[in-house]
């Protein structure tokens, strides 16, 4: 065995996600040019990744040819991933069709619905499987040149592999075996950005054993909430056999420990804060009418239909609200190569169109849609300017417009109306908090909210920000560096003298 450093530094990351933190796109004159991706993961993540000389793998968004190599950042790039040099990145070449298969096939069609305990929408099919195999491999095979490259460039640290979300479940296994074949130490962490489902639920996939057995050949496993953890051990436990501690949060898998942990997601608060005061006036706020704010990915998991039937439903039995209040919602277009999104963004432009009809006047309509992207400054306005959000997932891993939203409310308390089961809804407990499957219930809270007081308001945002200021997204990363650090130190006490 050879020594291992008790101090664990970051220098030893690496990060594995389906997406590299920025997309390559490909210029006039053939050559490439990195352009920023925005998301929490890629604030809190890349930075690190590139003060400590980290490595990422994931896909570039395109067809890499032969003579073709990740461009340097940019001078005055101000993105997370300014500073990411070309040879910290690793990126993994797919082909079309397999890509295919496995991102609009497997990981949105089956394991998005099934995980997010929707069976009935998800499509099992083998040539998806086989897909979602070959990719894990291919991202395997990549993250293991990144750890021999590591043990070269820094021989005393043991690496840290951090593998993201429900793309690359199988991928450790195969990190495992080879890593130990070739002499090549490491910890293998995986953070599950989406729920784990119930045992119920895991079992109607096929080859669920697989998957199982994927995320436990890691070290560390994190899901955001305490509920997502006692589903997989669960699952571990009637699934495979394996001996759990649901106390202890411990899974025996291979003669080897696996440690379980919640470790909800937060946001780059201060960011969002600090947005919210430059952002410039949205128009939100200027002609009397109270706003009630949703902002989605256009996804069957948002509860977007139930959020616009609950709308309507307010207006017809409180009409007091008719002429005064709008519902602004912007939907992100997402996986538009997936039917279920395609018949989503039909019936959402149906019903858009069948209440504004319903209730319109000359002067004034109940409903504003945006189907697109909105910059994430203007977000900000909307967030400080809106008077209610609206967050009602069906089933959501954790919901972070949620938390941006209170991070934004840097003027006027807004409410913030929460369903139960978003992973948010078990932490912001001063949200109010609302099924989304009971339209009539989703519309009393609705006039509860646009009628509720200023202090009121005050005591339940107040809290509601001092919470998600402490448990950011560099909290969050810390507590996930932090625990898989413990496994490393606690390897090091075995072997040193
Ligand atoms: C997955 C899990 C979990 C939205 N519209 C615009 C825009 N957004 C940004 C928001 C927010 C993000 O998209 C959406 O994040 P969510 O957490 O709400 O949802 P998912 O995309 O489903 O994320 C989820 C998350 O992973 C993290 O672990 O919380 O449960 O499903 O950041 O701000 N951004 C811009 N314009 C828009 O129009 N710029």
């Amino acid at each position: 065995k050879r020594m291992i450093s008790h101090s664990v530094t970051a220098s030893s990351l690496i990060v594995v996600s389906n997406r590299l933190p920025f997309v390559l796109k490909r210029t006039e004159d053939d050559g490439l040019v990195r352009k920023p991706s925005a998301g929490g993961l890629v604030t809190a993540v890349a930075p690190v990744v590139v003060q400590s000389g980290g490595l990422w793998v994931g896909w570039p968004g395109l067809q890499m040819k032969e003579t073709d190599s990740v461009p340097e950042s940019v001078e005055g790039d101000v993105s997370p991933t300014a500073g990411l040099k070309s040879s910290q990145v690793l990126s993994v070449n797919l082909d079309d069709v397999d890509y295919e298969l496995y991102y609009n096939g497997c990981c949105n069609a089956t394991f998005w619905p099934l995980f997010h305990s929707m069976p009935d929408r998800a499509i099992f099919n083998e040539k998806f499987w086989m897909a979602y195999k070959k990719v894990n491999e291919d991202f395997s095979e990549i993250t293991l040149k990144a750890l021999r490259k590591m043990q070269t460039d820094h021989p005393e640290q043991v690496p840290l592999v951090w593998i993201h979300d429900y793309h690359l479940m199988l991928a450790a296994n195969t990190i495992r075996q080879k890593a130990e074949e070739e002499n090549l130490q490491c910890k293998i962490g995986f953070f599950l950005h989406i729920p784990f489902p119930p045992w119920d639920i895991m079992k109607i996939f096929p080859w669920e054993d697989m998957i199982l057995q994927g995320i436990l050949a890691c070290d560390l496993v994190g899901f955001h909430v305490e509920d997502y953890c006692l589903n997989f051990l669960d699952s571990c436990q009637r699934g495979l056999g394996s001996r759990v501690d649901r106390k202890l949060m411990l899974a025996e898998h291979g003669g080897r420990t696996v440690r379980i942990r919640p470790l909800p997601i937060g946001i780059p608060f201060s960011r969002f804060d600090q947005m919210a005061h430059e952002s410039p006036n949205c128009g939100l706020d200027t002609n009397n009418v109270k706003v009630v704010l949703g902002v989605d990915r256009l996804d069957y998991t948002k509860g977007l239909v139930n959020r616009l039937q609950a709308f309507e439903r307010l207006l017809e039995e409180f009409p007091e609200h008719i002429g005064k209040i709008m519902l602004m919602q912007v939907a992100v277009p997402s996986r538009t190569d997936v039917k279920e999104y395609i018949d989503l963004k039909e019936d959402m432009d149906k019903l858009v169109g069948q209440i504004n009809g319903k209730f319109s006047t000359p002067t004034w309509s109940p409903i504003r849609y945006i189907y697109g992207c909105i910059s994430q400054q203007e977000l900000a306005g909307y967030y400080r300017d809106a008077d209610v959000a609206l967050v009602t997932p069906m089933r959501d891993g954790m919901n972070l417009v949620a938390k941006e939203f209170v991070a934004c409310r840097i003027r006027d308390p807004g409410v913030l109306i929460l369903s139960p089961f978003a992973g948010a809804g078990g932490m912001m407990h001063e949200a109010l908090l609302v099924n989304p499957y009971e339209i009539g219930t989703v519309a009393k809270v609705l006039h509860r909210a646009l009628t509720m007081p200023h202090d009121e308001r005050e005591v339940r945002m107040n809290a509601l920000r001092a919470r998600e200021k402490i448990y950011d997204v560099n909290f969050w990363m810390k507590s996930f560096l932090k625990s898989i650090g413990t496994l490393i130190e606690e390897d090091g006490e075995d072997v040193t003298p």
